[in-house]
């Protein structure tokens, strides 16, 4: 289910043929019009030759190279924007992200929490390398995400570490605020404040379920940042990323905290396909 969209990717009308070296592998997962039990090389080999250069291109298609070399990054992939203007305005969170992809300097360490936001700097915060991106989804708790940012900034003192959190992610773990001010981290904490536990609110909220307790007051993290010593700014649109260019700008003295006021009218399409299954 994971890895096929729950068997959507292969369309209803698709004759599917099943090439295993193991026999009794054949539609051990879905059902199969044709078995062949054989090495796959030496079978596709074969295949070719029996079809006598009447092989045709399908898939590759040069529209489809002209389209993955337009859109091969999500953020030239369109998109309409969810943000709203307003002193309680919120910002689309793919129009914060690519914002903040333009201001950070390529040279940086991402880490991410849990929750339906995660998608958002996994899609849309470029990284230099493998060691550039922690994704803490190995427990699949949320709160971990802060404190997985530190470590990789330990690890990688040459790389600007960068924290990607939900709210409720970020208040689970944000007695460790403390270590990234003691240790003197030059860190940016962003926040996807949607002010909820989103995934549960995006799970349950269309079955009907009371969702009080998911639910938050508005929550001024960015004057909790500053409680513990970070720069704090508040987020509603991209005019208000002038604090965080003046905080790159400077000596990075202090960590600065993001509170990302961010749309959420609707959850996000990977935390949808991956509650499909429960
Ligand atoms: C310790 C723990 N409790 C509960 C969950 C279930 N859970 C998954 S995502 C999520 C919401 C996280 O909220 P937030 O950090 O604000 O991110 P959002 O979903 O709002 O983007 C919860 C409660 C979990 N994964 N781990
Ligand atoms: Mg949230």
């Amino acid at each position: 289910m994971w890895t096929m969209r729950h068997g959507k990717l292969i369309g209803p009308g698709a004759r599917v043929a099943q090439v295993d070296d193991d026999s009794s592998a054949i539609g051990g997962h879905r059902p199969v019009d044709i078995g062949v039990h054989g090495d796959v090389a030496c079978t596709a080999r074969a295949v070719l030759a029996a079809l006598g250069g009447q092989a045709r291109a399908g898939y590759r298609s040069g529209e489809l190279r002209a389209r993955i070399a337009r859109e091969i990054r999500w953020r030239d992939v369109p998109y309409e924007d969810q943000g709203r203007a307003g002193p309680d305005g919120v910002i689309d969170p793919r129009t914060l992200s690519i914002a903040l992809d333009d201001l950070l300097p390529a040279e940086r360490v991402v880490a991410i929490d849990s929750g339906n936001f995660m998608g958002y700097p996994s899609m849309f915060l470029s990284v230099p390398d493998e060691h550039g991106f922690c994704f803490t989804q190995a427990y699949q708790s949320v709160g971990l995400g802060l404190a997985s940012a530190i470590g990789a900034a330990l690890a990688r003192p040459d790389r600007l570490p960068v924290a990607a959190l939900g709210d409720g992610g970020a208040l689970m773990g944000i007695s460790e605020l403390e270590t990234v001010v003691r240790l003197g981290l030059p860190m940016v904490v962003v926040v996807y404040d949607d002010e909820a536990y989103g995934a549960e609110v995006h799970h349950f909220g269309p079955d009907g379920f009371a969702l009080d307790t998911v639910k938050f007051p508005p929550t001024d993290i960015a004057a909790i940042g500053r409680g513990f010593g970070c720069a704090g700014v508040t987020v509603r649109s991209e005019e208000d990323l002038g604090p965080v260019r003046d905080w790159l700008a400077g000596p990075r003295d202090r960590p600065l905290v993001i509170d990302a006021k961010v749309a959420s009218a609707s959850g996000s399409w990977w935390l949808e396909e991956a509650f499909r299954g429960h």
